[in-house]
């Protein structure tokens, strides 16, 4: 029932009763868009989450067995978990031929650090020609049709703030050549942003809640809710290739990983996940762990720092393999969770300024300080509900150049550099003479499509120039 008697008992009964302070003062559309608002989001759970993530800071439990998570190595021959290369690739390919995976990006964010205004995956990020994040990943799909002759569908999932934007940026590119029906869009979730003070759930507006997406750990309900899961299974996609919007160099589908998800003897196919090993014990990155049995992500802020610094005899890093957000996941698990009414992924509590306004006045109130607190669920929770997960050790260079930051580590100048360095070693691995630096850098700037290779094996199918002269700026 949504009419306004009903959401007025039921705000009564959380004691939220003030989000209806300025009805009155609304016009017809703005109190019919306020009622339906409120309609929508989970009420009658705000009680318990302010007590359990307002009023206390959850405790963070460190599981007493933990340990480093075991993993794949790039280097398929070397380590303790020796695998089959060219196996897991065939697995793979066979598995896209037949027309069983899915690209998955989680582009519901709000971007706020890199402070760009509209969808992230509109950013210019392209090294050479500053495509958008979203041409780049719709080139890859592009490139899988090229080479495997399937069109592997597109889920794209954005939040309420900024579907419609993201819809209408696709519009206006033509899908980037894509046919329209391989491009889903669906919007995630919503949770109500709450008073760090007093849990009170606060106004963007005399009309609207303040509501902030719920987190990438959002999409396994918004894939049921949105009916994209039900599709998915009737046309037969068995595994969800899953990455996040802010990484121009990922593999939005890699053949190898998929491969070796779907048939490793120690993968249940449910979800799996790929690290980079971390270059320093401060790199701010979850950390695969094994714990109770299971693989799982701790996040750097909860895993003790003396934990973080330990080394092996031979002086690596002990707890090395961070969380790089690109999955697998199958598409039977995340029915099993999104349909099971026990399931719920944990909330992370994230302390934010967030504008709102004054609910006894109605005046505007821009924070200087944390005023609020953001409920979020995170996607790698899911790997403790997996019966087994295998974590694959990849290279920073082939396929982590992400887009945080304006400025410094993980910015589009780190981005553009890490691209640049990539597309230099497939280059010489093609026998590409590359300018350098007297530091050894490319002295150059380069980009390599993704519709025209997605490893240096696939390039050597290109046409390609002898060498890249200095200072010069290639697309390819
Ligand atoms: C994430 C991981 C971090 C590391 C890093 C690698 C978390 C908490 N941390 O950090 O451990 O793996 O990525 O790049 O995940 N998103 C949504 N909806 C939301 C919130 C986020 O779709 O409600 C998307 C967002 O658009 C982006 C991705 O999730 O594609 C990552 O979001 P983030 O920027 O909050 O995560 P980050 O970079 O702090």
């Amino acid at each position: 029932m949504t009419d306004l008697a009903t959401i007025r008992t039921r705000l009564a009964a959380i004691d939220q009763s003030h989000l209806l302070n300025f009805y009155p003062t609304l016009t017809a559309g703005e109190q019919q868009s306020l009622v339906r608002q409120l309609a929508s989001l989970p009420l009658e759970d705000i009680p318990a989450l302010i007590d359990g993530y307002v009023r206390r800071k959850p405790a963070f439990v460190l599981p007493r067995d933990v340990a480093p998570a075991p993993y794949y190595p790039h280097d398929a021959g070397t380590g303790s978990k020796r695998w089959d290369k060219a196996k897991a690739e065939a697995a793979g390919e066979a598995i896209i031929r037949a027309g069983q995976v899915a690209a998955f990006v989680v582009a519901g964010g709000q971007g706020s650090r890199l402070g760009y205004e509209g969808p992230k995956g509109c950013y210019p990020a392209g090294a050479v020609t500053g495509k958008p994040l979203f041409q780049i990943f719709a080139e890859n799909i592009l490139g899988i049709h090229d080479r495997y002759g399937v069109w592997a569908p597109w889920y794209i999932m954005t939040s309420p703030l900024n579907h419609e934007a993201t819809q209408s940026f696709f519009e206006s590119h033509k899908y980037f050549g894509l046919p329209r029906d391989v491009v889903q869009f669906f919007p995630q979730g919503v949770m109500p942003s709450l008073d760090i003070g007093t849990g009170k759930v606060l106004m963007a507006s005399k009309s609207e809640v303040a509501t902030n997406p719920d987190g990438h750990g959002g999409c396994i309900r918004a894939l049921h809710a949105s009916g994209a899961l039900a599709a998915m299974r009737s046309r037969g996609i068995k595994h969800l290739s899953y990455f996040q919007v802010d990484n121009p160099t990922v593999r939005v589908i890699d053949p190898v990983f998929i491969g070796l998800h779907a048939s490793a003897g120690d993968s249940s196919g449910e979800m799996s996940s790929k690290m980079v090993p971390k270059v320093s014990p401060e790199e701010k990155v979850g950390v695969f762990c094994h714990a109770g049995g299971k693989t799982q992500v701790l996040e750097y802020s909860d895993l003790p720092m003396e934990l973080q610094r330990e080394r092996q005899p031979d002086g690596t890093i002990k707890f090395i393999a961070g969380s790089i957000a690109i999955h697998v996941m199958g598409v039977e698990f995340i029915h099993r969770l999104a349909t099971d009414e026990a399931f719920g992924l944990p909330y992370h509590r994230a302390e934010k300024k967030i504008p709102c306004v004054d609910p006894s006045t109605g005046a505007a109130i821009t924070p200087g300080a944390n005023n609020g607190v953001k409920l979020e669920k995170f996607v790698f929770d899911a790997l403790e509900l997996c019966k087994a997960s295998i974590v694959l050790e990849t290279d920073r260079v082939e396929e982590f150049a992400p887009i945080k930051n304006a400025t410094g580590a993980d910015s589009p100048e780190s981005s553009r550099q890490l691209q640049t360095l990539r597309a230099a070693r497939w280059l010489e691995s093609c026998g590409v003479a590359i300018p350098k630096t007297a530091g050894g850098e490319p002295d150059c700037v380069l980009e390599i499509s993704p519709r025209s290779a997605t490893s240096a094996g696939e390039l050597k199918q290109v046409k390609l120039p002898k060498a890249i002269e200095r200072g010069a700026k290639v697309a390819l």
